[in-house]
């Protein structure tokens, strides 16, 4: 093969120049991040593959993960560090050096320090989480109890819900279960290598329920397929155990044994037969019998949850807590094949090793510290969350300046449209003396920022992550940062420098405070950069079954079907000890005259594989896969009966807003629902939701269900 048909061919070799490296794609979280091979010539990326060996993705790699070459070297990179020289939100900056950046910010940081407490200055991580550890890290050695993420509206509350009925939080064993039932999540779109685990397992002959108002690839591989109406998964759960406990095939001896409040819990459940169910959730009975009888009678069964859908709803804490009892009454909590505990290792993931993690980031007990954000409205997230603030406050308290004032916001990969009502979020944000974000793009919320600073990609820089199996990688730079952008990690540690100079970890840099975090592990830096691609452990640590018989993690130290969390607010509404359904509160059941003007349900936010909120719709490979152009999915039933065609202009409102889209006639979406997704710059759908449209347990927006119309508009949304 001649050198020419080898370079097009971009093969590897001496004579084409073209070299490998391996490193990992992050443009989604760390549960799902994919191995890569990334291909250069000249000390450019001219390809990008998944990984063969990676034991996550196997070779496999999504749309957003090859499109990394054009999201690495998009134009719309920030290039240097930039203070505003124009009014906020006007978008003219000034380059800046990174000393006069890190130092403007110090004095910004310091100056409400001394004037209003450490408590003023608010630490925040968007989507992105390698750099986690070292953000909280900086706001607690700082004195600051306000690091807050977009945890605020993922993954939490989902933890939470288990947390309450548990104590600590089970994955599914799917690679052991006889019956798996998903219960809203799609990872054929969202995380690749866990639909692949999926299929695996399918072949060796498991069971799946999946419970989902739309159709997926997941649905569609299910034996049973549960369609309830968005938000009440509740209804559903609390209709499946009133016939589990009818029919008698639940765990007596594990319910007997190891649970609280199972005769409170069976009374309540009574009244909610199959028929109620199907009212209720619009499931069939016939339907909800058949899945609670697969479920209970499996030898082994699991819930696979999801970090979102269930909790985007008013009720959502509560739905998720009656789906987590159905583990508890089945005996299926913390055993083989069942949810089981594994710890955290490193950056949420169960990575079979010990780590300095939660040491590492917390150099002061919070204790010592003033309330975070959210303190008297959300006291459940600040007694059982993970010592983060709960960020969906933080307009309310920028707006009355109590318990006491906020005045600087330091971002990283802050996203004001993560928010609901995200324009009044971004107004709220003029009450700060200093908004600072740190970006790889230049974003809309960089544009209403004081002082932005250029972070760059995975590939140019390192980073560890540990996966499930237990796996264990430390990337290095592919390529050297772009202009003049860095790790986010650096960024950090160099503003720790000037912020909180006696830290002792910080002081000593990257390296050094990596080796100290990996200590109880055995494993060095030195050593892990040896195989960039990643390595087993020697020693995977693989903890006990049933671990809850020398005591839950709960205040009862029981599995708990009524929660002694909960029971301490009384009749605080939505509060409830037992996971009562009410539903989500804009929705036909709770607000029917709303729902006459207002006739569809609004959900938002389901994944679509070729994006990842608003990180990568700017670019043109992506886009091209699906219209061009905001769209919300609409049923083609629904939209015959407005007289829709495909690609319409539409309005989308809700009593709070509404925005111009176009239209998509999908039979994935059901009817009676229209779907939009979110993180779009010229359609935000956020701008539809209220600002306190909040679960009151976890804080988490109702962003899957409120109530909403849809109008044919002549002109198209651009
Ligand atoms: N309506 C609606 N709203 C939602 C949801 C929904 O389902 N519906 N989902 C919610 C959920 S679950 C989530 S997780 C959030 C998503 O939360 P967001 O934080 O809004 O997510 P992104 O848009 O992915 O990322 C925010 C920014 O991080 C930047 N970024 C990417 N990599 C890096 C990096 O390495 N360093 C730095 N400094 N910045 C980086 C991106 O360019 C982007 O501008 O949205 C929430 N909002
Ligand atoms: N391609 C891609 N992958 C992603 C992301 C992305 O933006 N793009 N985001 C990442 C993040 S931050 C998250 S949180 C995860 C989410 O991961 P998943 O939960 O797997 O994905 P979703 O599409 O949000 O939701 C799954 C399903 O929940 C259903 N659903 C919606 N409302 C309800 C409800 O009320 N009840 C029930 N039972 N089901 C409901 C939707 O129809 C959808 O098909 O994905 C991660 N992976
Ligand atoms: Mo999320």
């Amino acid at each position: 093969m001649s050198r020419i048909t080898r370079l097009t061919a971009k093969i590897p070799g001496p004579d084409t120049g073209i070299e490998v490296k391996k490193s990992l794609c992050a443009i989604c979280d760390p549960l799902t991040q994919c191995g890569l091979d990334v291909y250069l010539k000249d000390a450019r990326i001219i390809k990008i593959e998944g990984s063969a060996e990676h034991p996550f993705n196997k070779g496999a790699i999504c749309p957003k993960g090859a499109a990394g070459r054009q999201y690495v070297y998009h134009e719309n990179r920030i290039k240097t560090p930039l203070r505003r020289v124009g009014p906020r939100g006007s978008g003219t900056f000034e380059p800046i050096s990174w000393d006069e950046a890190l130092d403007s910010i110090a004095e910004g940081c310091m100056t409400a320090k001394s004037g209003y407490g450490p408590e003023s200055v608010i630490f925040f991580s968007g989507y992105t989480k390698y750099f986690r550890p070292y953000l909280r890290r900086l706001a607690r050695s700082f004195g600051s109890p306000n690091y807050c993420t977009e945890s605020s509206t993922c993954f939490m509350a989902t933890a939470m819900a288990q947390k309450l009925v548990f104590g600590a939080p089970g994955g599914p064993d799917m690679a052991n279960t006889d019956c798996l039932m998903v219960w809203s999540s799609n990872p054929y779109h969202t995380a690749h290598g866990r639909g692949a685990a999926i299929d695996r397992a399918l072949d060796r002959g498991m069971k799946m329920i999946v419970v989902d108002p739309r159709r997926t690839p997941t649905t569609s591989r299910a034996h049973i397929h549960l369609r309830p109406r968005p938000g009440t998964d509740g209804a559903l759960a609390l209709s499946m155990a009133n016939m589990i406990i009818e029919e008698n095939i639940y765990d007596a001896d594990f319910v007997a044994n190891h649970t609280y409040g199972f005769e409170e819990y069976r009374e309540y459940v009574r009244t909610f037969t199959p028929e109620r169910g199907e009212e209720l959730t619009g499931v069939p009975a016939a339907n909800i019998r058949a899945a609670a009888r697969m479920f209970a009678t499996a030898r082994r069964a699991c819930i696979m949850p999801s970090a979102s859908p269930v909790v985007h709803h008013t009720n959502g804490v509560q739905n998720y807590r009656a789906v987590f009892m159905l583990a508890a009454l089945t005996g299926n909590y913390d055993v083989r094949g069942g949810n089981f505990v594994e710890p955290p290792s490193y950056l949420y993931v169960s990575g079979k090793m010990k780590t300095r993690e939660d040491e590492f980031e917390n150099p002061k007990p919070l204790s010592e510290l003033a309330p975070r954000i959210g303190s008297d409205r959300f006291p459940v997230w600040m007694e059982i969350a993970n010592g983060e603030a709960q960020s969906m406050h933080i307009p309310e308290q920028l707006r009355s300046g109590k318990p006491y004032p906020l005045k600087c916001l330091i971002g990283f990969g802050m996203n004001y449209r993560m928010w609901p009502d995200s324009e009044g979020f971004l107004k709220s944000l003029r009450n700060l003396d200093l908004i600072v974000n740190a970006d790889i793009f230049m974003t809309d919320t960089c544009r209403r920022s004081d002082i932005v600073l250029p972070a760059c990609t995975s590939l140019e820089r390192s980073e560890l992550r540990c996966h499930s199996m237990g796996y264990v990688q430390l990337s290095s730079p592919v390529i050297e940062p772009l202009y003049e952008s860095r790790s986010d990690v650096d960024i950090i540690i160099d503003l720790a420098k000037r912020l909180c100079p006696d830290d002792p970890l910080f002081k000593q840099g990257y390296r050094a405070t990596l080796d100290w975090i990996l200590s109880p592990s055995g494993l060095t830096v030195d050593e892990l950069e040896k195989s960039p691609g990643g390595m087993f452990l020697k020693n995977p640590i693989n903890p006990p079954e049933r671990k809850y018989e020398s005591g839950a993690r709960t205040p009862s130290g029981k599995i708990e079907f009524k929660s002694t969390v909960l029971e301490k607010y009384g009749e605080r509404p939505g509060f409830e000890s037992l996971p009562v359904y009410n539903p989500p509160k804009y929705s036909p059941d709770a607000s029917p005259d709303m729902a006459k003007e207002y006739p569809f349900i609004l959900n938002t936010g389901s994944r679509l594989p070729m994006f990842i909120h608003s990180r990568v719709n700017h670019l043109s490979w992506t886009r091209s896969l699906r219209a061009n152009h905001p769209a919300a999915d609409v049923n083609p039933e629904d939209a015959r009966r407005l007289n829709i065609a495909q690609n319409d202009g539409l309005r989308l409102s809700t009593p709070f807003g509404s925005i111009e889209v176009r239209a998509n006639l999908t039979e994935m979406v059901m009817k009676g629902v229209v779907h939009m997704y979110h993180g779009w710059g010229s359609a935000d759908v956020n701008t539809l939701f209220e600002g306190d449209y909040l679960d009151p347990i976890s804080g988490f927006p109702g962003f899957k269900s409120s109530l909403c119309k849809i109008e044919r508009i002549v002109e198209a949304a651009a």
